[in-house]
């Protein structure tokens, strides 16, 4: 009996391989005393001792020729560093802001954004949190209030744009808090914590519409937004012709400024900023940056850092390369939701999340079952995953109790341009290993919390 005949692909990876790294193989005794001593949080592994690293997409992608080219063209200079002027260039041209502020990472542009507009006793509605983004806002005096549809929170809930703004939530806090006292709604594209989820245009275009009327500015987290564009170019009504740049550029037009970290969507090993339409925001922002990052014409970046990263603009909204990435990760989701494995659907756009709830579902959320579900896929395999669940979530700093998010996710993060189809076909053979043997695993114990951001470097036994 001859087989069918696959259905044609008709496309694979847009570059070829010229240089590789190699990767140490270790056997399950080694990897068992590696997260032991580890304390059972990933985050404290060697990564030498990693085999398939999809802790996550953040400065891991690997760069092109053409952007370890432009490593060379580096211009050290201390001020008015060239390379800054070939970035403002390119973030004008795909992203449409008017002014720019490098800054060392994501985090370094949320501090600045939070400690200028964000006044003791503010209110900041995001479309769910994110760990970095929300610490800074509280730590401005600020408390961020969730106002995601609730489709975000269900893992199994099919809406193709599940990181969509709830109008109503948004509304009943306006009119609880006063507009006054919200200085700005946080958009992400997508939604990290939901699972990389997008939000549509049409939902971006009707929070800009409603914000207009109370005076309330948008900003963005572009971390992931050409990923967003990716997602409305192929589920968005009237979107299918228009290519990824001019969706960005479209989705950019209804937001007020963005924070960036240039790690994820832009290809750099490091990298942010801060983009702004309002000139007194960004006077104040050009003023504090040199206070904590560096002059604004480098905001803590190299110039040789700059220049990977203007360059990593053009080559991140192509059409081709956008498409082999989410492409990527399709490819890992559909295989685990072929194998009855529980994940967050749809696929989102950078990561495929595993249900730790029903994957382990003999474990209370006390157990920390997505901490658990990491480390065992670690030791089977090599490789490393994150925690998306209750650690992440941290405490509550008023009340010091932890939050309890209703998803419980496994992160199984895919770097741009690092990783073959094969090494998915292993970590997909891999959690299925786990997934037949998941009643035999037993929780953890948290036995070090430090205060903030505890999923760095909590430690942990088993129960
Ligand atoms: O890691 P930074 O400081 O460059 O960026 C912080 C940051 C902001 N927003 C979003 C949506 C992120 O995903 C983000 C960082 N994410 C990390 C490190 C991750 O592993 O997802």
């Amino acid at each position: 009996m001859t087989k069918s005949r696959p259905e044609r692909r008709s496309w694979a990876e847009p570059y070829k391989i010229k240089m590789v790294e190699r990767l140490k193989m270790t056997t399950p005794a080694q990897r068992k005393q590696a997260m032991e001593t580890a304390g059972f949080n990933t985050f404290l592994l060697l990564s030498e001792d990693v085999y398939i690293d999809l802790l996550t997409d953040s400065g891991t992608s690997a760069m092109s020729d053409y952007q370890w080219a432009g490593m060379m063209m580096g211009d050290e200079s201390y001020s008015g560093s060239q390379n800054f002027y070939n970035l403002e260039a390119n973030i004008k041209k795909h992203y449409g802001y008017e002014y720019i502020i490098p800054t060392h990472q994501g985090r370094g542009a949320e501090h600045l954004l939070s400690k200028i507009c964000i006044k003791p006793g503010d209110f900041v509605p995001g479309n769910m949190y994110f760990t970095t983004t929300r610490l800074h806002q509280e730590l401005a005096g600020g408390t961020f209030v969730d106002i995601i549809v609730d489709e975000a929170h269900d893992p199994m809930n099919l809406n193709p744009f599940k990181g969509n703004v709830d109008l109503q939530k948004l509304e009943d806090l306006i009119l609880r808090v006063g507009a006054d006292k919200i200085p700005y709604v946080s958009v992400a594209a997508t939604v990290n914590m939901a699972g990389g989820q997008p939000i549509s245009m049409e939902n971006l275009r009707a929070v800009h519409t409603y914000c207009q009327t109370h005076n309330i500015k948008i900003m963005l987290d572009a971390t992931r937004a050409v990923e967003n564009s990716y997602f409305i170019q192929q589920r968005e009504v009237g979107y299918a012709d228009k290519s990824v740049a001019e969706i960005l550029k479209e989705f950019c037009s209804y937001t007020d400024g963005c924070t960036m970290s240039g790690k994820k969507d832009l290809l750099v090993n490091i990298g942010g900023f801060l983009a702004i339409n309002d000139t007194k925001i960004y006077e104040e922002a050009r003023n504090l940056v040199v206070v904590y990052e560096g002059m604004h014409t480098y905001g803590g970046l190299a110039g040789r850092d700059m220049e990977a990263m203007s360059r990593g603009i053009e080559e991140a909204v192509q059409d081709d390369h956008i498409r082999a990435r989410v492409g990527q990760v399709e490819y890992l989701g559909d295989k685990l939701i072929e194998w009855g494995v529980p994940i967050v659907r749809p696929v989102g756009g950078h990561a495929v999340y595993l249900d730790a709830k029903m994957f382990l579902p003999h474990l209370t959320q006390d157990q920390f079952p997505a901490q658990t579900l990491a480390a065992e896929l670690y030791i089977d395999s090599g490789v490393r995953s994150m925690e998306r669940g209750i650690v992440s979530a941290g405490r509550d700093l008023k009340t010091g109790k932890h939050h309890y998010p209703k998803l419980e996710l496994v992160r199984l993060t895919i770097p741009r341009r690092v990783y073959t189809q094969a090494h998915i076909d292993v970590t997909v053979e891999s959690i299925l290993d786990v997934f037949e043997r998941r009643e035999e695993i037993s929780g953890l114990e948290m036995v070090y919390e430090p205060k903030y951001l505890r999923f760095f470097q909590s430690r942990f036994i088993r129960l």
